[in-house]
């Protein structure tokens, strides 16, 4: 063999740039399960189980296409236990000299290989839009880097929902029309579920014996772990859940984990489908008169644009940017985040679904588990390592941006104008969760107010410094100088008596 070619658990594409790279008459494919991956964060059973049995469908799918694979299962006596370790092993079998892989989705990764013993071509990932070079060029000179703007450029490149050069409908953006909030009675179809084959029964009994101490739960365990089964998902959101995609994006309601989400980011981050397939597939709904035009371009910008943009920041802003922590930030991650008890409701329910189908949706994640660490005053480390291991999709290059950069702030504001914070109130209109809350969210102070409420206005004054110049937070600052100095030492008092109760390790 003259070369090998690395294929990494979340490079499960035909079309990788490695692969068209390679020869498969010549070259030898190497795939391994390695604890070094499994375990840098304690990953969520679910999340290690979809790789490992994607890994295995993948590679026995190659093998019917004529490559040849190394494949290292993870109890196979000869592991080494890491992906550096078994490029060295199989060049070590086979007398290769060199390897060529897919640039890995993780400066932690990349680093690795670039310093491999064994001499690694690292090629771009074109499984995006957008280039490293395309986002630098769009980014050069700008003094802000927003989402927007770069969403109409891809817009513009990709053609998707354009009449022409105008965006179709006239406008670029329909968010206004997606804010509304689910009405209890609404019944969504939710996502296509696959019964377990045998080769993932063997993955989840595996797993189940090696990593059942991680968080969250194994089964039932239903994800797709084929690209064909990926594709009959995509079908399903498209027909069932995309026409109401739109109106009810923001909204939470208890027992209705995926609404009408489409569940697409484990199969998109690990390659299974593609960003622009899956948008065609929703524009060709629009196109036939089978959805709407907010649902449909709400949906498209997720892809097109956040989600190119946030690998853009990623890899943009380099190596230290998933570590920075600019409002000095320091507490810990409390125990409810691992489902120890809260009176919380949405604290509760968002980090209850989170254990049993490692999802939740980005409202979920932005304005309940996010927001209030950002209130309380966690360690965005500490943060970002959380959702790192807890949901299926996140890799560092989609996880850190969201996480250290949208909902921590943690970047000083590379991503966000102003950080996502809110009181309550918010959480109270986009869903049911205050009904059967200990807490009271219309109390703004006292042992019964909702924690949201006074941690609001803590974050806001203890941060005064950075934020009351922020011309998109005048308001808010405004509203609390104007509040009676008596209440304003209340609510400090009553956000610290929080603190102090997480500090303590007792029930919030
Ligand atoms: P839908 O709501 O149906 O959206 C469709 C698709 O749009 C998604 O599949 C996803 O690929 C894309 N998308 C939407 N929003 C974003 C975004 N902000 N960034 C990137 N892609 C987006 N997404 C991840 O893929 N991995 C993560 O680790 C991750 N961590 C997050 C952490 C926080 C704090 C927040 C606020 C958001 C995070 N997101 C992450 C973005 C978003 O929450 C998920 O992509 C989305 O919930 C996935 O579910 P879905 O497929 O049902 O999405
Ligand atoms: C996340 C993950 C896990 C759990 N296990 C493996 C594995 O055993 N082998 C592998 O090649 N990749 C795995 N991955 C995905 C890598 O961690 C991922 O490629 C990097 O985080 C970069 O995105
Ligand atoms: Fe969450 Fe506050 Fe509502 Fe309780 S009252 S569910 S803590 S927002």
């Amino acid at each position: 063999m003259s070369r090998l070619i690395l294929v990494l658990g979340d490079q499960l594409s035909e079309s990788l740039s490695a692969l068209r790279e390679g020869n498969r008459h010549t070259d030898l494919v190497v795939m391994a399960e390695v604890m070094e991956e499994a375990t840098y964060v304690r990953h969520h059973p679910k999340k290690i189980a979809l790789i490992f049995a994607a890994m295995r469908k993948f590679a026995a799918a190659l093998e019917r296409d004529g490559w040849t694979v190394a494949y290292a299962q993870l109890d196979d006596t000869e592991n080494s236990g890491s992906i550096v370790g078994e490029l060295l092993r199989r060049a070590e079998q086979t007398g290769a000299q060199s390897a060529i892989c897919t640039e890995p989705g993780e400066w932690r990764l990349i680093n690795k290989l670039t310093h491999a013993p064994i001499p690694t071509t690292i090629l771009p990932d074109d499984r995006f839009l957008a280039s490293h070079g395309e986002f630098e060029a769009w980014a050069e000179g700008r003094k802000a880097l927003r989402m927007e703007y770069f969403y109409r450029d891809m817009r513009r490149k990709t053609g998707l929902l354009m009449e022409g050069d105008q965006p179709a409908g006239g406008q670029w953006n329909f968010d206004h029309d997606n804010r509304k909030p689910a009405p209890g009675d609404i019944v969504p179809e939710g996502p296509l579920r696959f019964e377990p084959d045998t080769v993932t029964q063997e993955v989840l009994a595996l797993v189940e014996a090696r990593f059942g101490d991680h968080f969250g739960t194994l089964r039932p365990f239903w994800f797709a772990t084929t690209r064909g089964q990926a594709l009959e998902a995509l079908a399903h959101f498209v027909e069932h859940s995309l026409p109401s995609f739109g109106d009810y994006q923001d909204a939470m309601l208890r027992g209705e984990d995926f609404l009408y989400h489409a569940i697409f980011s484990p199969y998109m981050n690990i390659g299974l489908l593609g960003p622009l397939e899956v948008c065609q597939a929703a524009e060709a709904a629009y196109q036939k008169g089978n959805a709407p035009l907010n649902a449909v371009e709400g949906f498209i910008r997720q892809i097109i644009g956040w989600r190119e943009y946030v690998r853009g920041i990623y890899f943009l802003e380099g190596p230290d940017y998933a570590k920075r922590n600019v409002l000095k930030q320091t507490r810990d991650l409390p125990a409810m985040y691992w489902g120890g008890p809260t009176k919380m409701a949405c604290m509760g329910a968002a980090v209850e679904q989170t254990a049993r189908e490692a999802y939740a949706h980005h409202i979920q994640r932005l304005m309940v588990t996010g927001n209030f660490a950002l209130l309380a005053g966690i360690d965005p480390g500490q943060v970002s390592d959380w959702y790192l291991e807890v949901y299926a999709d996140a890799f560092e290059w989609v996880e850190a941006p969201n996480v250290v950069g949208m909902s921590q702030f943690a970047d000083g504001g590379v991503i966000a104008s102003k950080p996502y914070v809110s009181s309550g109130a918010y959480i109270n209109r986009m869903s049911d969760y205050c009904k059967g809350c200990a807490y009271k969210v219309s109390q703004k102070t006292g042992e019964e107010a909702c924690p949201f409420n006074t941690l609001y206005w803590h974050f806001l004054d203890r941060h005064r410094e950075r934020f009351s110049g922020n011309p998109r937070m005048g308001n808010m600052y405004g509203t609390w100088d104007r509040m009676d100095a008596e209440k304003r030492k209340t609510i400090i008092a009553d956000a610290d008596a929080i603190l102090a109760t997480l500090d303590a390790g007792e029930i919030v």
